[in-house]
């Protein structure tokens, strides 16, 4: 894989956050991505994110599959650990890496062939497993790196470069998210980046499976009239539900809305979310009426955006396992080998 290091100076001013870092540190190797890419704005995205939140980068754990997609993470969070795993496999070997260290922020970044084709059964048992993660579909309709096949994600009767069209159903992974569990669905666009950047900070903090589907064009592949995943299509078609902001627990309440036009979800770590409405009747804390609502806008041909549902108390993974609260690599021997006397009492059990 080809790839150029940025010069590590900095500009001695550069507005430095709580945890000593400016936004230059978040960022990764230059991108060897095509001039436009949606994929290299939501990788700014989580640049401006990440900053904003005052995470320390060694907290953070990327992982990713294959893809241009999977290929981001070389490009943004440089100082944090990263893991690119074969295609379609992120979801496991994040579940792997989370159940080890729960302390780390675990970020998946897939894309819509890596999750919605060869992944489907990794992104779908992650999701109803609770695995606590932001997972990221950088969702543009092809498989960009092998030269733009539509993808599973790629709606019926859209058109192909070459004027192809897809007969195919499309797989919705928010619908498939909601109906699976995730605590914390949402979907994005590449091109609307004050959209997106409040929704990464929100999975971020989210005490459970966060899911971000975000529509990023490929400008060499799927960028073209007749196709619904094109810039021209997304912005004319994209209907948010509501504008988030993303308020952590030591900030000032600043947003304005007026009562009635607002919803306020405060998360388990005390972030609030301020959601002001642009769809007075939607409830973002509601999974069913949130599976009908977004099936009636795709079904007008409308790419429904923003925060879908969330459940402020979801729980994850661990405490459904009730495992270790410490990460496995500080336990000593004693915890890790407990002697003879309880492994009898475990074989005693399942006898
Ligand atoms: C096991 C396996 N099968 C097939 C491939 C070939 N392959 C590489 S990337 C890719 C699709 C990537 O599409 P997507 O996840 O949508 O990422 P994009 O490039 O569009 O961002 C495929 C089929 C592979 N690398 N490994
Ligand atoms: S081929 Fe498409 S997805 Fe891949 S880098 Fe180029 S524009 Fe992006
Ligand atoms: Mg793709």
């Amino acid at each position: 894989m080809t790839w150029i290091a940025k010069p590590p100076l900095h500009h001695p001013t550069l507005e430095k956050n709580r945890v000593g870092y400016t936004r230059r540190d978040y960022e990764g190797k230059i991108s060897t991505l095509c001039a436009g890419c949606g994929h290299d704005s939501i990788s700014a995205a989580i640049i401006q994110a990440c900053w904003e939140l005052d995470i320390e980068p060694h907290r953070v754990a990327k992982l990713s599959g294959i893809g241009c997609s999977s290929k981001t993470p070389d490009y943004f969070l440089g100082a944090s650990h990263g893991f690119n795993t074969v295609h379609g496999r992120m979801p496991s070997v994040l579940t792997g890496a989370n159940l080890a260290n729960r302390d780390l922020l675990y970020l998946g970044v897939s894309g819509d062939g890596d999750s919605a084709s060869i992944g489907l059964g990794q992104f779908a048992h992650a999701m109803r497993r609770g695995v606590r993660m932001a997972y990221i579909v950088e969702n543009n309709g092809v498989y960009g790196l092998t030269k733009g096949q539509f993808s599973a994600t790629a709606d019926s009767g859209s058109k192909s470069k070459k004027g192809a069209v897809n007969s195919d159903s499309p797989v919705d992974l928010v619908a498939m998210a909601l109906q699976l569990g995730a605590t914390y669905v949402g979907r994005g666009f590449s091109g609307d980046k004050a959209q997106l950047v409040p929704l990464i900070k929100g999975a971020m903090a989210h005490g459970g499976a966060a899911f971000l589907d975000v529509i990023s064009p490929c400008v060499a592949f799927n960028n073209h009239p007749g196709s619904t995943k094109s810039y021209d299509y997304v912005r004319e078609h994209n209907e948010a539900v509501s504008r988030i902001d993303f308020i952590t627990p030591r900030e000032e309440i600043t947003t304005q809305a007026a009562p009635g036009q607002r919803v306020d979800v405060r998360q388990h770590d005390g972030s609030l979310l301020r959601l002001r409405s642009l769809h007075p009747e939607y409830d973002p804390t509601d999974r069913y009426a949130a599976m009908a609502f977004m099936q009636a806008h795709h079904a007008r041909g409308e790419v429904l955006t923003g925060l879908l549902y969330v459940d402020p108390l979801a729980t994850d993974l661990h405490t459904a396992m009730n495992t270790t609260a410490r990460p496995l690599n500080t336990l000593e021997a004693p915890q890790l080998c407990p002697g003879a006397g309880v492994l009898q009492k475990i074989n005693a059990s399942l006898r």
